[in-house]
Formats: C-alpha cells, structure tokens, sequence
C-alpha cells in the first residue's frame, strides 16, 4: 500500500460532506493520502496518537476539518509540528462562525494554518497541500499549473446574460 502524504481528519462523519470536497482533490492530483474520523472530545486518545504518530509515518500535512468548538485543528498541531490546515465546518446554530473563530485564533507559537467555511474550504485546503508538495516535485507543479489554466480558461469563456 502506497504510504499516505496527506492526512484528513475530521471531528465526525457528519462533516464528511464538507471535507470530502478535500479528498476530491486529492484524488484528482493523484496524492496518497488517508481519511477518518478522529473526534478531539470524544477520541482525545486516538487524536493524540494520531498527531504523535503523523511524523513518523511520513505525512506531510494534515488537513483536520472540524465544526463548534473546533479544537481538532488545534490540538493536532498542539502535538506535532507536521503543518495542519484547518477547515472550519459550517454548524447550523452559528454558520460556522464558531469553527471558523475556534480554528483561527491559535494562540502565537502552535500555528493552524485556517481556510474558509465549509465546502471551498475544504477544496482549497487540499489544493495548498498540493502546492506544499509540488514544491519538491515538478511534475505535480505542472499539474497544478494546468489546473489553474484551466480554471483560467473557463472564467474567460464566461458570458453574461442580457439585462432583464
Ligand atoms: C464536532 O461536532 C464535529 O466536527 C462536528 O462538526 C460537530 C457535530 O458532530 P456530530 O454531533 O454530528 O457527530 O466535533
């Protein structure tokens, strides 16, 4: 089995459609990578393992994704200094707005490295991790640069309707 680079954890399987927007990705570039539940108030064990074993098993990054009171990202980084982007998953009570303050305001010296609400989040996350990567790999930058041509490409090709 091809040993996972990038880690996805996320604090339940309720956020799974938001942070397989991550895994999307992550696919789509071809990366190894891992996924799973890993709750920090419910698992606080598994989460510590999972961040002190994240070194040694050759991750390079971990995207966590988590919702309220989002001590995931947090406490991860708390336990290893393999870089951790945060994805703050949108709750119904507070739209998110708690995940996001939760994940972002990281006390100075245990950086968490915060993305956007929900699902672009989520994507866009993934796609910084692909960026860390290509960094020392030319043939995922070329991929990258296509993928932004092609985005490029497409906002070019917008048309807009005739005023109504
Ligand atoms: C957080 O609580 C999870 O990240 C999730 O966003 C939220 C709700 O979890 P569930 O009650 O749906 O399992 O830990």
């Amino acid at each position: 089995m091809t040993q996972a680079l990038i880690g996805v954890v996320m604090g339940s399987s309720s956020d799974w459609d938001t942070m397989q927007h991550a895994v999307q990705i992550l696919q789509q570039f071809g990366i190894p990578h891992e996924a799973r539940v890993v709750s920090a108030h419910r698992m606080p064990d598994d989460m510590f393992d999972y961040a002190q074993t994240a070194a040694t098993r050759g991750l390079q990054a971990i995207i966590a994704g988590a919702g309220g009171a989002a001590h995931l990202p947090g406490m991860i980084a708390a336990k290893t200094v393999v870089p951790v982007l945060g994805v703050p998953v949108q709750t119904k009570a507070l739209s998110g707005v708690d995940s996001l303050h939760s994940i972002v305001q990281m006390p100075k010296g245990v950086p968490v490295a915060t993305f956007a609400i929900g699902a672009a989040g989520a994507a866009n996350a993934a796609l910084f991790a692909v960026a860390m990567l290509a960094n020392h790999d030319a043939t995922l930058r070329s991929k990258l640069e296509a993928f932004r041509a092609e985005q490029t490409a497409m906002a070019r090709a917008m048309t807009l309707p005739p005023v109504s």
